[in-house]
């Protein structure tokens, strides 16, 4: 375990199962963001070119610098699949689903500076296609994320509802759902933000809500790695996920966003 975990796992898993979330301030030291980030961008270079064009995303298609998102990064690279196996961040997502995890997912999420898109709120569940709704999403900061930038806004104790809240379709590449409801007087009351430096740490429940606003920054961009875990006990409705998947892609072509 990190020397720069603050709390004790056990008073981390109290916390999750009454919030839905967990925030670490320096999960790792500069050094090892340092060492991340170097990774990163050895990553872009080399494994980028490799991928799907399901897997990249561009805020501007075709414009290399609106690099926005990816997923499946630990199907790629060693150095990511590691990360993603560590005992760190896998102990967290075990702690906090009370079981054995499964890596499935190792994403990327970027504002670029000046044309980063709002994160609209969302479950993460909702996308998941799954029973019981057993998995957790770490978010790693790789540099300053705050309200300027778009940080990670959590609704406190949203986990706890039965259920999900209504989707529908959003217009933003990468979150192809938001939810459709959102801003009753009880999410404006419980919604917290999360800024923090590179290296700060949020693990939220797959039926968190979240978002995050734009990034207005003409300079800075707003670049984090996401780490998705199953639990042992969630089980895959494959056929609803694969179908999904396909029109989704489907639709973004169509729509010459990828
Ligand atoms: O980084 C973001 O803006 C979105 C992150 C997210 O939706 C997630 O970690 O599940």
């Amino acid at each position: 375990m990190s020397a720069a975990m603050q709390d004790p796992l056990s008073s981390l898993k109290s916390d999750f199962d009454r919030d839905g979330f967990i925030a670490i301030k320096s999960l790792f030291d500069a050094a090892k963001m340092a060492e991340i980030n170097r990774e990163f961008d050895r990553y872009v270079e080399t494994c980028v070119p490799k991928m799907t064009d399901t897997e990249v995303f561009y805020e501007e298609k075709g414009a290399k610098g609106t690099l926005k998102q990816m997923q499946n990064m630990q199907l790629y690279d060693d150095y990511f699949r590691e990360l993603m196996e560590t005992d760190t961040i896998r102990e967290l997502a075990e702690t906090m689903l009370g079981e054995t995890a499964r890596a499935v997912n190792l994403e990327y999420f970027n504002k670029p500076a000046g044309v980063g898109k709002p994160t609209p709120p969302h479950q993460d569940g909702y996308y998941f296609h799954f029973n019981p709704p057993a998995a957790v999403t770490g978010w790693l900061a790789l540099e300053r994320a705050d309200p300027e930038n778009g940080c990670i806004h959590y609704v406190r104790a949203s986990h706890k509802v039965d259920g999900y809240r209504p989707h529908g379709r959003s217009e933003i590449l990468g979150f192809s759902q938001g939810i459709t409801d959102f801003g009753t007087p009880d999410d404006k009351a419980n919604t917290i933000a999360f800024p923090g430096d590179a290296g700060t740490f949020l693990m939220h429940h797959s039926k968190t809500i979240h978002w995050a606003g734009p990034n207005t920054s003409p300079t800075r961009a707003r670049r984090a790695l996401g780490f998705v875990y199953f639990g042992a006990s969630a089980k895959v409705d494959q056929q609803a996920r694969d179908a999904y998947q396909a029109k989704l892609a489907a639709d973004l072509r169509a729509a010459g966003k990828i």
